[in-house]
């Protein structure tokens, strides 16, 4: 026997009078503006949409559970990285230039972001699917991500711009490479791995610091679309990941990740090849090796998209003790920007919602602000206090810091012996991918500046090609202008 379903009331709990009739005057009438209902219903409507992300707009997540199964307590006196602990998890998944209808498989990096329940707080890692970014400098984020969006006048996305910025920025020599290699079309989310990219702190309880770096590597194993298989798959489903996810959780085949750190001593920093703090760059596993932590896994969907993947909000500065940022600009950087763009895109109380709720007890001394809904009772509204207000403990919750020193400058970061913008590239190009992923590469990079890329961007491009690896550029150049 079918369940009755529930009745259909008002947003206020009354029996809705219809919802397939406004009221009129006779059945042929005008209808009323004292119909509450129907105003209320159409008034909502226009207003169902918040902001969207700015970036990564295009997404999807689920829920799960993070279980340390190693011990490096020797590292990191972090609640949930100590031995044995499991922690709840959100995951959001997305790529990054697309607005919110744009399609999955696009080629693009994707965001990794899991915001982890922890018993000290929430901990936020906002990571990609790559271990690098494309700039070092936030001052450059904007302007990166206009170049990779819409012209200003016809509205629609160019090549050209796209390809000015990245060669313009050699910087970006390293993550373009990366993005137009196999890993730039991931053929789910599951089959992808993630990465905290930045360097991070870790301190341990006899506070040690190290630095680190994270990776999630896919139990699923990578699997990649070919350019030609991700653009089909624009057309037959732009909703292919999402809906991957999703359709994989129900069936009961949840995707799961190792984690694993790389590890460096405190003091190695200054003396160490590559800047250790320089996002463009990766730590040769040789130099510091994978250790492993524990495994993330993904088991629950969400019950409504809207009110947990779209008004999820992550953010860099959510840290625990035993955690904390480095030097890197780009992640000071985004230490203000993530929670400014919630208090935007969602509203002040953003942390109010169930999704972004911590699940531990909050005593915070901010108040008020719209949709307010946990309070404080008559908890006292300044501190200090003598009224049993919540009294802040600084060794708990100690900021992990470094030393710095200096005069005030608007500068690249000082360069160690082995710093430069095309060798990790060229590294990825003949160390890493077999001639099959090489081959792929170069067909990718010619699709893409054969579509639109005209004199000085193309001459730029190629020139930037070939200072990745000669061989691979001649190729292009061949594949662009026959010659
Ligand atoms: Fe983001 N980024 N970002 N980003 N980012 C946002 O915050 C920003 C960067 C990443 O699923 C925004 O909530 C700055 C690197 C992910 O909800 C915004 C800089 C990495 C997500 C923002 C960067 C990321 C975002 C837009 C340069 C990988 C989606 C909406 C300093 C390590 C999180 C939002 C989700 C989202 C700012 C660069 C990853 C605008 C200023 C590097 C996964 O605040």
């Amino acid at each position: 026997m079918t369940e009755r379903p529930p009745l259909s009331t008002t947003e206020t709990g009354a029996p809705a009078p219809s919802d397939a009739f406004s009221l009129s005057v006779g059945r042929n009438g005008p209808i009323l503006l004292h119909d509450h209902h129907f105003i209320q219903q159409m008034a909502h409507f226009n207003r169902e949409r918040v902001p969207e992300r700015n970036v990564h707009a295009k997404g999807g997540g689920a829920f799960g559970f993070f279980e340390t199964t190693e011990d490096v307590s020797q590292f990191t006196k972090a609640a949930l990285f100590q031995p044995g602990v499991r922690t709840e998890v959100l995951v959001r998944f997305s790529t990054v230039a697309g607005e919110q209808g744009s399609a999955d498989t696009v080629r693009d990096p994707r965001g990794f972001a899991i915001k982890f329940y922890t018993t000290q707080g929430n901990y936020d890692l906002v990571g990609n699917n790559t271990p690098i970014f494309f700039i070092r400098d936030p001052m450059k984020f904007p302007h990166f991500i206009r170049s990779q969006k819409r012209l200003p006048d016809i509205g629609v996305r160019d090549n050209n711009m796209q390809w000015d910025f990245w060669t313009l920025n050699p910087e970006s020599a390293h993550q373009v490479t990366w993005l137009f290699g196999d890993r730039g079309t991931p053929r789910t989310w599951r089959h992808m791995n993630g990465y905290g990219s930045h360097t991070f702190m870790w301190a341990n309880a006899a506070g040690e610091k190290f630095w680190i770096k994270y990776h999630f590597k896919t139990d699923q194993g990578i699997e990649c679309f070919t350019d030609a298989e991700a653009k089909a798959m624009v057309a037959e489903d732009p909703d292919f990941h999402r809906r991957d996810l999703f359709t994989a959780i129900s069936r009961g085949e949840y995707p799961s990740w190792t984690l694993y750190v790389q590890v460096m001593p405190y003091e190695d920093a200054p003396s160490y090849r590559f800047n250790p703090f320089d996002l463009t760059k990766v730590w040769p596993h040789g130099d510091y090796p994978l250790i492993k932590v524990g495994r993330l896994v993904l088991d629950r969907n969400p019950s409504n998209f809207f009110a947990e993947i779209e008004q999820a909000a992550f953010e860099p500065s959510n840290l625990v003790p035993g955690i904390g940022v480095s030097p890197d600009k780009m992640l000071l950087g985004r230490m203000f920007a993530y929670a400014d763009t919630h208090r935007y895109r969602i509203g002040p109380n953003y942390n109010q919602l169930p999704v972004n709720q911590p699940k531990v007890p909050v005593h915070t001394y901010t108040f008020d602000g719209p949709m307010r809904y946990h309070h404080s009772g008559n908890q006292p509204v300044y501190s200090p206090n003598s009224f049993g207000g919540p009294v802040a403990d600084e060794q708990l919750g100690e900021d992990l810091t470094w030393a710095v020193s200096g005069d005030m400058v608007r500068a690249a970061a000082e360069l160690h012996p082995e710093d430069d913008d095309f060798g990790q590239a060229g590294t990825l190009v003949r160390e890493v991918m077999d001639d099959a992923a090489r081959s792929r590469l170069a067909e990718n990079v010619i699709g893409s500046l054969r579509n639109g890329v005209t004199s000085p961007v193309l001459e730029r491009a190629l020139e930037y090609w070939r200072n990745i690896d000669k061989e691979l550029g001649d190729t292009i150049a061949k594949g662009v202008t026959g010659l």
